[in-house]
């Protein structure tokens, strides 16, 4: 039997997303997020996103998953055979990001869709997928995940920089796509996992609320998808699966620092692209 049940494929093709509650229990996230808080590389790494406001996201990415208690969550089983399902065959970890939204002070991200960037990275096919894991309640007022239910169906559409530091995509597209598909805010608790294509366009508000919203967000892409150009995020790397039962075995473990290859700031050439 496969890891996923027939609801979740059919909502992945059809609306290009579906929610687990619980991916992780309440367990397994007071550990993933004692390690994040304690990590000094990650609050070493941390950089600003701005939107068109000028308000900031805090930003941090990593390409390697490694041993710490959220790189052990990256690997699990129960992510990675999902993954491989959805995805068609082997995957590997593209990076994982994590997106703080401070209370009063975290900004928004406008429309846009991963694979619409991701493209310029030398990747040739959209056989690339990412699920979120709150570390907190995220609400409409602290500026959850919104998507347009289906419009990953429309493929890659062009994508500008917006007037922050943002890719935003095309007006026109986007006006068309806002009257056709359904705006899904994607409220979750802690653990919960929303599993999403590349294509599927999505945005958050500002967080005009007093209660943090931070997003863990690991990335995937299929091992036959390997890129084209080299890119500061990797070529394909096997990834060690671990089994579900790793992150209350090891309990909380802080990152090595050199294996995941934090990314510090923008390092890309001047194309359209993002540092996430
Ligand atoms: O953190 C968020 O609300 C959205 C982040 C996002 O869309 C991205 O990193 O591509």
């Amino acid at each position: 039997m496969g890891a996923l049940n027939s609801e979740q494929i059919q909502s992945f093709e059809k609306d290009g997303f579906y929610i687990v509650r619980n991916l992780f229990d309440n367990e397994e996230m007071a550990i993933i997020r004692e390690a994040v808080e304690t990590d000094p590389n990650i609050q070493s790494n941390f950089f600003d996103r701005e939107d068109n406001e000028g308000l900031s996201t805090k930003l941090i990415s990593w390409n390697h998953p490694g041993d710490s208690s959220y790189g052990l969550a990256a690997r699990s089983k129960r992510i990675v055979e999902s993954m491989e399902e959805l995805l068609g065959g082997e995957v590997y970890h593209y990076h994982t990001k994590l997106t703080a939204k401070e209370p009063k002070e975290g900004g928004s991200w406008e429309w846009h869709q991963d694979y619409g960037y991701w493209y310029h990275n030398g990747i040739q096919f959209p056989y690339m997928a990412n699920v979120i894991v709150p570390l907190d309640p995220a609400t409409k007022e602290n500026g959850c995940l919104e998507v347009l239910k289906g419009s990953h169906l429309m493929g890659r559409i062009d994508h500008d920089l917006t007037k922050g530091d943002q890719a935003w995509a095309d007006q026109e597209r986007m006006k068309w796509a806002e009257e056709e598909f359904e705006t899904v805010h994607c409220e979750m608790e802690p653990g919960d996992g929303l599993f999403f294509h590349c294509n599927l366009l999505h945005r958050s508000a500002a967080n005009r609320s007093e209660n943090r919203r931070w997003y863990l967000i690991f990335c995937y892409n299929a091992a036959r998808n390997n890129p084209r150009l080299e890119h500061n995020h990797p070529f394909y790397t096997p990834l060690q699966m671990v089994d579900d039962e790793a992150i209350k075995n090891t309990g909380v473990k802080l990152s090595d620092g050199k294996v995941e290859d934090f990314r510090t700031k923008r390092t890309n050439p001047p194309r359209l692209q993002q540092a996430s």
